[in-house]
């Protein structure tokens, strides 16, 4: 490893945080964890995503495309502590390889974009978090760029998606078009931010007071709810203690009884110094993951094999509960393996290391049976299985080898990125001799493709799998669908609302009439059937969709303009979306 830091070293120091970074794709989660690294005085210089020079995105298929294609594993030390940074993809394809990796951090941060219209696209993620009880805080990346007023209304367009109430701890400052620092609720402290550099403390410029003091008070009260010695200052209009502020901040965040909402820039360091501050005093300890995946006696949480790197096949997970020392014996449903080195990962490197601590993120060696979402047990523990919610495989690629002689090896590759990835699956078509791949989407199989050609030198062709897929739905939906023409003479009218939900494999199709009162004349609903006809002959994902009950509630018609024609369009488009 390039750094001459040595992480991990033991001596009475706390144990180490692990700390994912998460949200929607193109957010800069990569880019803040080199801007951590850098910021922690881990590396030298701060890399960039763009440039195809950070520590994290290493892999050429990430490289290629400036964005995460699997998760960076990153290590540094602030202030004595250590800490291990999980940077999982955002995009659909790959954001499958860092779910199991979530459920034994410590804390997660959930890195936004200002416009409101892409940050509502972390609610999937913050829903997950709830879900796993995983404490988090969000981090509204790229504030440079932010326009006027984005943060006070991201709150409330957030607040809806989160169990736990949203804690805004800074406030923008501005210069003209643009964010130059921010205001620190919590200690009542306006900073400038300086590039690359602690943030400047300023005076409280007077345009910021009012709001300052309205966003604080909105703080205050959030805390109040959790502490009744809070809530007797307020209610008698003391001011309160710094100190019990930060503590019921630390104690509340940690405990995942609110969640924290921080901004700054990647890019410019702007409050990244101040995010790690939040991770020293607000990530609680590893117990409480340990406590979580039931791991206290001790073990490894493998949420990952990984087979790309120099070191052959490595199981990576978070040592939690007792440290781990190499050879020491793990138990995995039943059977016992030893574990070969450990190593330390820090983007496509690593580096040997005897023991790990409890709250280690490793790389262990030689643990065959190994499989993400395994907690292999430790110092006699059993040891147990961890339950990992994957995504839908919505894309199929038929690939042959280039060469005959290639097959075998074509077998043994795909199971080893299998092995690696869970949202991959492959079969092989006796009938039609293809091998078929089956992932989330067009771009995830395209990485597998770079990857066979790359990794393992096999190159092959590739063709849409003349397989007959079908294709149905898994959860219900409403929609209604309207065509209307009026470009002279007769125009074209046709309104109807229909409820799609999904039945049992072969059960096949069944349309239900519930209109009443004659929203939609009798003599047209053959006609809207006939339309969803339509457009089930090609689903959202290209294949014929069977086993979908479809009611039509609802409608309108026109007494001139309406037409078997236009309710067939209208029931086709009704249709074709709420299958989407
Ligand atoms: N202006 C600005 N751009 C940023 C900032 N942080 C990241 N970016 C840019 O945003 C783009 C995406 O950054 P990444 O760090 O790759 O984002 P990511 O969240 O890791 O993306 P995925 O791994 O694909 O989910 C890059 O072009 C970065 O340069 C920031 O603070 N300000
Ligand atoms: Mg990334």
């Amino acid at each position: 490893m390039a750094s001459t830091q040595s992480y991990g070293a033991n001596n009475g120091r706390r144990a180490t945080r692990a700390v994912a970074l998460v949200g929607p794709a193109g957010t800069g989660k990569t880019s803040l964890a080199e801007a951590l690294l850098f910021a922690s005085g881990m590396i030298a210089r701060q890399g960039s995503v763009d440039a195809g020079t950070s520590v994290g995105d290493a892999s050429p298929e990430a490289r290629a495309r400036r964005g995460s294609t699997e998760i960076n594993l990153l290590n540094f030390d602030y202030l004595g502590d250590h800490y291990a940074l999980i940077d999982l993809p955002g995009g659909a394809g790959f954001a499958a390889d860092g779910l199991a990796a979530l459920q034994s951090a410590d804390m997660a941060l959930v890195v936004i974009d200002p416009v409101p219209e892409r940050a509502v696209l972390a609610e999937p993620m913050l829903r997950r978090l709830d879900e796993l009880g995983v404490p988090h805080a969000i981090f509204v990346n790229k504030i440079e760029n932010a326009g006027a007023g984005a943060i006070r209304g991201l709150a409330a367009e957030l607040q809806p998606m989160s169990r736990e109430p949203l804690a805004l701890r800074q406030i923008p400052l501005r210069e003209g078009e643009h964010v130059t620092g921010y205001v620190d609720l919590a200690l009542e402290r306006a900073y400038r931010f300086q590039p690359g550099k602690e943030s400047l403390r300023v005076e409280m410029p007077g345009e910021a007071i009012a709001r300052e003091r309205s966003e604080r008070t909105h703080l205050l009260e959030t805390l109040a709810d959790f502490d009744d010695a809070l809530m007797e200052a307020l209610l008698m209009d003391e001011e309160p203690e710094t100190a019990l502020v930060m503590a019921d901040l630390a104690v509340d965040t940690g405990a995942n009884k609110l969640v924290p909402v921080l901004l700054g820039s990647a890019l410019t360091g702007g409050g990244v110094r101040r995010l790690l501050k939040l991770l020293r005093h607000e990530a609680p300890s590893p117990d409480a993951a340990s406590t979580r995946l039931g791991a206290e006696g001790g073990g490894l949480h493998v949420f990952k094999v990984a087979n790309g790197g120099a070191m052959g096949r490595l199981a990576l997970g978070r040592v939690l509960g007792a440290a781990l020392a190499e050879g020491d014996e793990l138990m995995a449903g039943g059977e016992a393996a030893r574990t070969g080195s450990l190593f330390f990962v820090q983007g496509d490197k690593t580096a040997k290391r005897g023991e790990a601590r409890p709250g280690d993120v490793v790389a262990v060696a030689k643990v065959e049976t190994a499989r993400a979402g395994m907690l292999l047990g430790s110092k006699g523990s059993a040891g147990h299985e961890l339950l990992v919610e994957y995504p839908a495989r919505n894309a199929a690629l038929a690939i042959t080898t280039r060469e005959r002689k290639d097959d075998v090896k074509l077998s043994t590759a795909l199971h080893r990125l299998c092995e690696e990835d869970p949202a991959l699956e492959w079969t092989q078509d006796d009938a039609s001799h293809e091998t078929i791949l089956r992932g989330i989407n067009d771009e995830h199989l395209q990485v597998v493709i770079d990857r066979l050609q790359r990794r393992y030198g096999l190159p092959v062709n590739t063709r849409p799998p003349s397989i007959a897929y079908r294709e149905s739905i898994r959860k219900g939906a409403s929609m209604r669908g309207r065509h209307k023409k009026q470009s002279g003479g007769h125009g074209q009218y046709g309104d109807c609302v229909i409820e799609i939900r999904p039945r049992e494999r072969g059960e096949g199709f069944l349309f239900e009439d519930r209109i009443t009162g004659g929203a939609i004349p009798r003599q047209y609903i053959p006609a809207v059937e006939i339309g969803i006809h339509d457009a089930m002959l090609r689903g959202p994902l290209g294949f014929p969709v069977v086993d979908v009950a479809v009611t039509l509630v609802d409608g309108s018609f026109h007494s001139v303009d309406s037409s078997e024609l236009a309710f067939r369009i209208a029931g086709r488009m009704a249709m074709s979306d709420a299958l989407a």
